[in-house]
């Protein structure tokens, strides 16, 4: 038997948020998603839907259409509203937690119902690559796929659970990454069930 070594930069800590600090921040969502409301993002050129619904905080949002694509913008694409403030808690995981003097400037609040998928892609439309990822989960399970930094090499899966951390640095954070799927019924914090997840990036240098 052999222990593989995480990968470089890759850093997973399940349990970081206790059930308080969870269910707190899904209160400071509920808020965010009342003023910036969940939309469907769509695939550039085909326009197909995405299956995981979004929305953001901060100064910049993550958003994709057929005619633009893949961007980040100060406003919410139906509203027209800028993003609603990053929650003092979310700022402080990232101070805590990211090792990068300057502050997160897009919180991507993604929502995936039972059936919600994303395929896997790296995370490139930022302008700071050398600035960490950090990821929050909540709600239900689900399983998440790593790769290496070419398409279609080798993968590995993790189960992420509510609470956990993910932080991807260094030479992790051009790697390939996906959400194979959702276990649904495996936590009681959001009501409806499903799982959030939150991304806090760096974007520009
Ligand atoms: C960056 N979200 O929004 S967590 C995304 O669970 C995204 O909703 C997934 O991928 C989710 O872009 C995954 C964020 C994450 C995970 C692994 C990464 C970002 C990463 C590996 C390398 C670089
Ligand atoms: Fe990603």
């Amino acid at each position: 038997m052999s222990i593989e070594p995480l990968p470089d930069g890759f850093r997973h800590v399940p349990g970081y948020l206790d059930r308080t600090a969870q269910e707190a921040l899904v209160e400071a969502l509920r808020v965010i998603a009342a003023e910036a409301p969940f939309f469907v993002p769509a695939m550039p050129r085909t326009g197909k839907a995405m299956t995981v619904r979004m929305t953001n905080c901060g100064p910049l949002g993550w958003v994709s259409d057929r005619e633009r694509g893949y961007r980040y913008q100060e406003m919410h694409p139906a509203t027209g509203a800028p993003w609603p403030a990053m929650p003092e808690t979310i700022m402080s995981i990232w101070r805590e937690e990211a090792g990068w003097p300057q502050p997160p400037q897009a919180c991507l609040v993604n929502y995936y119902d039972g059936s919600a998928k994303m395929g896997m892609h790296q995370d490139r439309d930022e302008t700071e690559l050398s600035a960490p990822v950090l990821s929050l989960s909540l709600g239900d399970a689900c399983l998440f796929r790593l790769g290496g930094t070419e398409r279609g090499g080798k993968t590995r899966s993790f189960r992420l659970e509510s609470g956990d951390l993910v932080v991807l640095g260094g030479a992790s954070r051009m790697r390939f990454h996906g959400v194979d799927r959702i276990y649904p019924g495996t936590s009681d914090l959001l009501p409806k069930g499903g799982r959030i997840n939150l991304t806090l990036r760096r974007v520009t240098a």
